[in-house]
């Protein structure tokens, strides 16, 4: 498609989603209105810019179904990413929204030059996380063999892959590197593997990373991108070129802007990533601000494509930590101290790479008004904070108490996380 032909088409769907928006979400109206933008205002893809942004806060703040557009009746699936407050963000979708996903997923695959000669093992977890189920319908549309196994076990893991003749990887880059390393002690080599191709994203990885995994497999690594709010996996993905991530702007328009003005950016120039949801019926979103920092390039590119790209995503504005492809906020960490109530709420996290799997260290100050005795009272209590951790974050921590007033104090903000990987 021409970029004459993408911004009809693009101003054609963003008419219609303002329209649909603004009947139908509360939320968007009252915005829109506040802002003195009627939808008649909405003419050509030029005029996003006079439409309100939306933040992951709003989505939270009408958890959970609040920024709905249909009726429930015309949902059929819901998912979730895990927030601050113990509340997920809660996302749905219609039967249009299931095939448009099917539609993008399959795009990325057929970019990666996926077919139904391939037998794809889909290790990304299943259930309210998108990576799982999102992969999987884009695998089975361009006719691959899935192996639904999700993540996690990594002795099962090589053993399918050996047995079944797995073709394709798709998890997140860690994981890759971590099942890579594990061939050796599990008796396998990569003689025994028919891996040609890996499907890596939902975490930020480089493009050493890239080449490092490239080499340790012997296959193609490519990168996948996407969030929930938007749809899950599938927004954008590099071809063989490797110099961005092609955007599938027909569904989701992209802008950059500046992290503290807010101000749209010009193409090249490093902000943070909006999108706007142009067919999406569920929970479709204005200019939704993602945090993650990237670049856009609308020039063609080498492999023929003619969608803009997004240059591959290393960081976020914000201070969201990704552990094992899961989101964590030092807060959630807070929240469930303080929700407890039996240490203090000074606490420092650790997070290392321990052969090549993210690991976290919670240190906790004990409460000097509920000193205890004994070792095992220590064990006991911190066996507690562990599993309370577990079941509120989805991630395993190991914690650790302290003597009180043995975590520094800041003078300014307070410094609550001790990142070893980015060393
Ligand atoms: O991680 C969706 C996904 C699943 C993408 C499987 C790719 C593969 P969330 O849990 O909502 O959704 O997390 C979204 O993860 O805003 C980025 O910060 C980060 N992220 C996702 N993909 C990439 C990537 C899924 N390829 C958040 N590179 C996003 C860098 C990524 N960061």
């Amino acid at each position: 498609m021409s970029r004459e032909e993408m911004r009809e088409l693009q101003s054609e769907r963003l008419k219609q989603l303002v329209n649909h928006v603004y009947t139908n979400v509360a939320f968007y109206r009252r915005r829109m209105d506040e802002m003195g933008v009627k939808p008649e205002d909405i003419q050509t893809i030029d005029d996003i810019f006079k439409l309100p942004f939306t933040y992951k806060n709003d989505l939270r703040d009408h958890y959970p179904f609040g920024l709905f557009a249909v009726p429930m009746k015309d949902i059929v699936r819901v998912h979730a990413s895990s927030g601050t407050t113990g509340k997920p963000t809660t996302v749905g979708y219609t039967k249009n929204d299931i095939e448009n996903w099917r539609e993008v997923l399959a795009r990325c695959l057929a970019m990666a030059e996926i077919s139904s000669d391939d037998m794809m093992q889909v290790s990304y977890g299943y259930g309210l996380f998108t990576g799982g189920l999102g992969v999987h319908y884009g695998a089975e549309t361009v006719g691959a063999t899935v192996i639904p196994i999700s993540g996690g076990n990594t002795r099962r893991q090589l053993q399918l892959m050996a047995d079944y003749g797995s073709t394709v990887l798709a998890c997140t880059p860690s994981y890759a590197l971590h099942l890579a390393d594990a061939l050796a002690e599990n008796g396998y080599s990569l003689a025994d593997m028919k891996l040609k191709i890996g499907v890596f994203g939902a975490e930020p990885w480089t493009e050493n990373m890239r080449l490092e995994l490239e080499k340790k497999w012997g296959i193609k690594a490519y990168d996948i991108y996407g969030l929930s709010e938007i749809m899950g996996p599938g927004v954008a993905n590099d071809c063989e070129c490797h110099t961005g991530l092609h955007v599938h702007e027909d569904h989701f328009f992209p802008e950059i802007v500046h992290p503290d003005t807010k101000q749209p950016m010009s193409d090249g120039q490093e902000g943070e990533l909006v999108f706007t949801t142009l067919t999406k019926e569920g929970i479709p979103l204005l200019r939704y601000n993602t945090r993650d920092l990237s670049t856009l390039n609308r020039d063609k590119c080498a492999c023929g494509r003619t969608t803009v790209r997004m240059k591959k995503i290393t960081g976020r504005s914000d201070d969201m930590l990704i552990i094992r492809g899961v989101n964590l906020f030092p807060s959630q960490i807070e929240h469930v101290l303080l929700e407890m109530g039996e240490t203090s709420a000074h606490y420092m996290l650790y997070v290392d790479k321990i052969n090549n799997l993210d690991t976290l260290e919670l240190k906790v100050e004990l409460d000097e008004a509920n000193m205890m005795d004994t070792i095992r009272d220590l064990q006991n209590l911190s066996k507690k904070i562990e599993h309370a951790l577990n079941s509120a974050i989805g991630l395993s921590v190991k914690v650790t108490l302290v003597e009180p007033k043995t975590i520094a104090r800041s003078e300014g903000k307070a410094v609550r996380v001790i990142d070893n990987r980015k060393k």
